[in-house]
Parts: C-alpha cells; structure tokens; sequence
C-alpha cells in the first residue's frame, strides 16, 4: 500500500482523461467593403460581445488586417464561422472569417 509505483500509474491516467480538448480561435479579416456597422453587429450577436468591446474588435481588425472575436471548441468555432459567413453573405458583404487552432 502507498508504493510509489502505483501512483505513477494513476497519474498518467487522469493526465489523459482530463487532457483538454485542442481550442480554435475564430479570426475575422479586414476587407474595404464591409461596412464597420455590420461588423460590430455580427460581434455582437455571434460573439456576445457588448457593443464597447464589439467596437474595439471591429476597430484592431480594421487596423490590423486579422482579429481574434472568439477561442472555442473545433465544432463551435466552425459553427460561428459558418454564421458569419452566411450572414456576411446574405447581406452582400465580402466579409471573411476563419477558424485556426491556438498556437
Ligand atoms: N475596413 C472596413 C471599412 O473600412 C471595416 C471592416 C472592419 C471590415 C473589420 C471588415 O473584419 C472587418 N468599412
């Protein structure tokens, strides 16, 4: 009882089952088309941002070319990206977003 070995064993067990899932960040790209309105609004309904932090979102990727609007899970990323782009596209905007993993 209490042998240093066994303890090893059950170490390594709960490091892979407790391992946590890979995480994706969801990249929104600048464009010149895109009116800012849309942008802070699609942040702020897919993103849940408040319309503060919507803005200085929308302002670093006009600024810098690319932002990070979210970190998720693969399937919640790929959903969000999945929202921005139908409704970039259904309202004419060339805008485009994509899903990347952290690091
Ligand atoms: N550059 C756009 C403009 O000047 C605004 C914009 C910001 C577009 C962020 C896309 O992801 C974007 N109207």
């Amino acid at each position: 009882p209490g042998g240093g070995d066994g303890d090893s064993v059950v170490m390594e067990r709960r490091a892979q089952r407790v391992a946590p899932p890979p995480m994706f960040q969801v990249v929104m790209l600048n464009d010149d088309y895109t009116p800012m309105e849309f942008v802070v609004v699609v942040l702020q309904e897919f993103f849940n941002k408040d319309r503060e932090a919507a803005t200085q979102i929308m302002l670093k990727i006009h600024l810098d070319g690319r932002g990070v609007c979210g970190v998720y899970s693969r399937d919640v990323a790929s959903t969000k990206v999945e929202q921005v782009l139908d409704a970039a596209n259904k309202a004419g905007h060339p805008l485009q977003c994509v899903s990347e993993p952290v690091e």
